[in-house]
């Protein structure tokens, strides 16, 4: 055993742990400690219990040489670490037992954690999901992202807008982090490049400094741990004593001022790209230092750059760090003077890039004039990778490359600079080939692969669930959390009735608590019996919130006119941010608010219809709302969901699905069987046949009188009577603007729907339903997902 391994844990030992950091690092006494205190000394207790695994896997990376794999992200949502950290290492229980000796309840004490919301939604929860898991599997891997001071930003409803606020995570000390000054990276900007004696020389203009910041990320039971490197923006040169002297205060502080901006905030855009500079140089930022610190580490025990895709696989989380292969490029080239050639072969063994979106606006684009500007060297490199490209290809038609129309197209630049190309469901990666890349997947047949998405099962079943994670153990045995094929061994249980009532009753004891959440945060008071139909994910017209309230509308109608007819009780529940910007989303916003306030106060509606909005969803909300949910909303417009990550977590957790054949929806139906799946919609292909018809939404319209009255009574203005035109701008996009097919999908919807309610007035078979969606989702886990890349992208192995 080595001396930094401490010792086995008790109840008394972890104890006197948290009393001693409690005394040493928080420097309080038990008798005058927040709760705040108590958790920064339950925090170090824990961490202490990670550095153990976390410097033994680092030694034996180094000492077996293994090859790592990079994670480049702009975005790591991670949620809260400090439950998670705890059920990884196996000390959730010591852990609450010996806060409870001290006082202290875990829960409360774990509940005062800012949520880490260096994310806006999918990808981003993504990458923090991935991190898990190859920590779990042992994989040895750094995730690259950015030290945003402000993460995702806190949403509040005023008069049932969205108003913004900025968030805060760092205004405590963020316990979880170990600062690294001493690895650091200058990341240069504009200025001009010079050719000497054959080689090019980059001088730029402006620089700021990126500072490391690491996290340790353990994963299950454990038995690795790897880092999370953030990177700070730092002033390269610290102020102007000068100018402070001669008393221009502000000015002696601007260089500090500027090069901090580049750290300072999360870009809240999760779809719409504007070609921003900041924007621009957060990703070279980000890029740099990450591309640095990787060949700087290859070099410490290395000297044949030829040979670095051996021992180095990086990975493009969508097209934000895509500068990594010219950037690669240029160190290779410029700074240790190998042949272009060979460097962009090396750069391309070593590189991945994954795609998550086929949506146009969300494509990244740089003006050639930008990328110039502030990227003079790389502008340079990008133009003779394209042309590099176009030789080795000649005499294509329709040739796609990277730079078209003074434009820099990045899916391009990653797609050509990658050995693999992965979409993120299987009807994604075939959009990607068909819709997206038809002519350079023509050219690289091979190049684009599927590796459908995953998440960690601690996090999103045994944490979030701990209801239905004991029923799982006491029925299968434990193991299934890091083997989640094990929740097969399920299936024949489902057959028993003992079974299926105790997984309604974890089900019912969910709801419960989360009916008494719901009046606490929203006010508004709802039957745990109700079924609770949740739509959570960010705000989007492609997602269709608008199809939902929309059918919200139609039952409530259906209510008051039939006032005596037996109705399946409802909770619909919403969550979700719009971007600050997104005009048409936050109008979605209102109206979901609007519509709650109308029918939640209606006495002829009672209990048979809710609709709740509580604010500011995030990943901690998500872990509250997913175990208590009985029906999954995943109704985007077919081929417009890169794959969705949301329908898996629920699912996971038994709730049924209402779909369309969208995204992971379709493999999702085949795993859990198209009996407990309540598919409507068009497809893919039918959505964009359909749209052929100019006159698409008017003949859906008057096809369906549901919908006529629907649109009717927003138009009336019954749900905002302070302002009874509120509404007539979405009226007229659903008749003359309907590209994402509201009118058209309006009636098969509302007859799923039905098909919900059928099944949910027969508890047992619901149950039945419910389980074998918990049985059959262990394809969806993470540790799953990374072994495809580990295998089809990066070529590692396993330390374990
Ligand atoms: C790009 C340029 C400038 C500013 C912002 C952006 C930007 C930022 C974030 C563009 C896109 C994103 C995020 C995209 C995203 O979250 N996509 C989702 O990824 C999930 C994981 O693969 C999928 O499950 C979802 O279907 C997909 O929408």
């Amino acid at each position: 055993m080595n001396a930094l391994a401490p010792q086995p844990v008790t109840q008394d030992v972890f104890r006197s742990e948290i009393l001693r950091h409690l005394t040493f690092t928080v420097g309080k006494d038990a008798a005058h400690a927040s709760v705040h205190d108590w958790r920064m000394a339950l925090s170090h207790a824990l961490r202490d219990r990670i550095v153990a695994p976390w410097f033994s896997a680092t030694r034996r990376t180094w000492a077996e040489d293994r090859k790592r794999v990079y994670y480049l992200s702009m975005e790591f949502l991670i949620g809260r670490i400090l439950e998670d950290a705890s059920i990884n290492v196996g000390l959730r229980e010591i852990a609450g037992a010996a806060l409870a000796d001290l006082g202290q309840d875990f829960a409360s004490v774990a509940g005062t954690e800012p949520d880490a919301a260096l994310g806006n939604g999918g990808l981003g929860r993504l990458a923090a999901c991935y991190m898990e898991s190859m920590a779990t599997l042992g994989c040895p891997a750094y995730g690259y992202g950015i030290r945003y001071e402000h993460g995702l930003f806190r949403q509040e409803f005023n008069g049932g807008h969205q108003v913004e606020f900025a968030e805060d995570w760092l205004s405590q000390k963020h316990p979880w982090e170990f600062e690294r000054p001493e690895c650091a990276y200058d990341i240069g900007f504009k200025g001009q490049v010079e050719v000497k004696g054959g080689r090019s020389v980059w001088h730029p203009g402006e620089s700021v400094r990126a500072s490391a910041f690491d996290t340790p990320v353990v994963g299950w039971a454990g038995r690795w741990a790897n880092t999370l490197r953030l990177w700070a923006a730092q002033p390269t040169q610290h102020f102007d004593l000068k100018r402070f002297n001669r008393g221009e205060y502000t000015a002696a502080a601007e260089p500090e001022t500027l090069a901090r901006t580049i750290s300072r905030v999360l870009y809240p855009e999760d779809t719409t790209h504007e070609g921003k500079e900041l924007r621009l140089k957060q990703e070279f930022f980000l890029t740099s230092a990450a591309i640095q610190d990787i060949l700087r580490r290859y070099l410490d025990t290395h000297s044949d750059l030829r040979a670095l895709p051996s021992k180095v696989a990086i990975q493009m989380n969508d097209t934000h760090p895509a500068l990594a292969g010219p950037e690669l490029i240029r160190l290779l080239t410029d700074a240790h003077g190998l042949p272009f050639e060979e460097a962009i072969e090396i750069a391309r063994s070593c590189l991945g890039y994954t795609n998550h979106t086929l949506l146009p606006e969300a494509l990244e684009r740089w003006s050639t004039w930008l990328m110039g500007n502030v990227l003079p060297r790389h502008m340079q490199i990008i133009e003779r990778i394209d042309e590099d490209h176009l030789a080795s290809h000649p005499k294509r038609k329709h040739y796609v490359g990277i730079v078209k129309h003074h434009e820099v197209r990045m899916g391009e630049l990653a797609f050509i600079m990658s050995h693999r190309v992965n979409g993120v469901s299987a009807l994604h990666s075939d959009l990607v080939k068909e819709r997206l890349f038809p002519e350079l997947h023509a050219l690289h047949p091979d190049r684009i692969i599927n590796q459908t998405n995953g998440v960690t099962p601690r996090r999103w079943l045994r944490m979030a669930n701990p209801a239905l994670s004991s029923l799982v153990t006491n029925t299968i045995g434990s193991g299934w959390e890091d083997h989640l094929d094990r929740l097969r061994e399920l299936e024949p249980h489902v057959e028993d009735r003992g079974f299926r009532d105790a997984f309604a009753a974890a089900k019912r004891a969910n709801k419960a608590a989360t009916s008494n959440w719901v009046a606490e945060t929203t006010g508004v008071r709802v039957d745990p019996g109700a079924l609770f139909d949740v739509q959570i994910k960010r705000l989007h017209e492609y997602k269709r919130q608008l199809l939902n309230i929309l059918q919200t509308i139609s039952e409530w109608h259906e209510i008051r006119e039939n006032p005596q007819a037996d109705f399946v009780p409802r909770v619909k529940i919403f969550g979700g941010k719009a971007a600050p910007g997104y005009v048409v989303a936050k109008e979605i916003i209102h109206l979901i608010n609007d519509v709650a306030e109308v029918i939640n106060n209606d006495p002829a509606v009672g209990d048979r219809l809710k609709v709740v909005y509580p604010a500011n969803y995030n990943v901690s909300m998500a872990e509250r709302l997913i175990p208590a949910s009985d029906l999954s909303e995943q109704i985007s417009t077919a081929g417009k969901e890169a794959s969705g990550t949301g329908n898996m977590k629920l699912a996971l957790n038994g709730a049924l699905t209402i779909g369309t054949l969208d995204g992971a929806n379709v493999e999702i139906r085949d795993h859990v069987g198209a009996e407990n799946f309540f598919l409507f919609g068009l497809t893919a292909h039918e959505a964009v046949e359909r749209r052929n018809d100019p006159e698409h939404s008017r003949h859906a319209i008057e096809a369906c009188e549901a919908l006529q009255v629907v649109l009717q009574l927003l138009a009336e203005g019954r749900f905002s009577p302070d302002q009874t035109d509120r509404y007539l701008g979405i009226v007229d996009r659903v008749w003359h603007h309907d590209y994402f097919l509201v009118a058209s999908d309006f009636a098969a919807y509302r007859d799923a729907q039905r098909r919900v309610d059928d099944a949910y007035r027969d508890p047992d078979g619901w149950a039945r339903m419910a389980a074998l969606n918990t049985a059959r989702m262990g394809f969806f886990s993470s540790d799953r997902a990374v072994r495809g890349y580990m295998k089809e992208i990066w070529k590692t192995t396993s330390a374990l």
